[in-house]
């Protein structure tokens, strides 16, 4: 089950990432439905909702728009385009609805956990901090991966309720180990996984709100996410903050596109061999 959430007005320093879910769609008849280990996608469903209409505030549509993607049959993966990250909000709402003891991995350069940032509580340095909220999320169900730039109180919430953070360093440096380490924390439960562009480095997806040096190759998170499907089971993905108005030659959404073809494929593997 496919969806786009067209909605920028969590953004505080550049709107664009609502174009993205009509970008990346254009572009994704440029790739042939086949993964890069040769499995055939064709054989996956797709179910397109279309964009979800989020209005002017996501504080305000989150709970229709996650009672549409919660409406979802109970066996789909959930495949979400956004939208800033506060697009995240809804989706994960209906997946914790869906997926009562769900796990979250975030990939994201910020880890979004500010109760209030840059004027609002509904600014994206503030997109995880609502999702836990709303989806009743366990912070300690929560993974973080690839953050690199942060705020003080952020850095005190994950000490004070123990969310496990792999440090961009040990991502880098090993992403099938940094993959394995995650999903032993994650273990049995179903792992919807919250995909922020911005983990990849400005160089892999320059299109985006707030692009951080210092991040992952595209191969990297590819070979955290294959690692992690090799022991998890994935019952979701968003794909977030790709910027069409501040991309370079579709890079971003290329890559962003690269990501959600490379996850079906790992999910449909996955649920084949366990
Ligand atoms: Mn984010």
């Amino acid at each position: 089950m496919l969806a786009g959430i067209a909605y920028d007005g969590s953004a505080v320093y550049r709107k664009g990432a609502a174009l993205a879910p009509r970008a990346i769609r254009r572009l994704s008849a440029v790739m042939p439905p086949v993964t890069e280990s040769g499995a055939a996608l064709v054989e996956l469903e797709l179910h397109d909702l279309g964009d979800l209409e989020a209005g002017g505030s996501i504080e305000t549509s989150w709970e229709e728009i996650a009672g549409r993607l919660g409406a979802a049959p109970p066996g789909a993966l959930l495949t979400v385009l956004g939208g800033d990250h506060c697009s995240a909000v809804p989706v994960l709402a209906a997946q914790a609805r869906r997926h009562p003891d769900l796990a979250l991995l975030w990939f994201d350069a910020h880890p979004d956990l500010n109760d209030f940032s840059r004027g609002s509580h509904w600014s994206c340095g503030c997109a995880l901090y609502r999702a836990l909220e709303c989806a009743q999320l366990d912070p300690a169900r929560v993974v973080l991966a690839g953050c690199r730039d942060f705020d003080l109180e952020e850095l005190d919430f994950i000490g004070r309720r123990g969310m496990l953070m792999l440090p961009i360093g040990e991502v880098a440096a090993d992403p099938a180990a940094a993959g394995r380490r995650i999903a032993a924390a994650v273990g049995d439960h179903p792992l919807h996984v919250s995909f922020d562009i911005d983990v990849l480095d400005p160089a892999f997806a320059p299109g985006t709100e707030i692009a951080s040096a210092g991040g992952l190759s595209t191969r990297q998170a590819l070979a955290v996410l294959a690692a992690i499907a090799e022991r998890c089971r994935l019952v979701g993905l968003d794909v977030m903050e790709v910027s069409p108005p501040l991309d370079h030659a579709d890079i971003t959404a290329l890559a962003a596109l690269k990501i959600v073809f490379e996850f079906w494929g790992l999910s449909q593997r996955g649920a084949t061999e366990r």
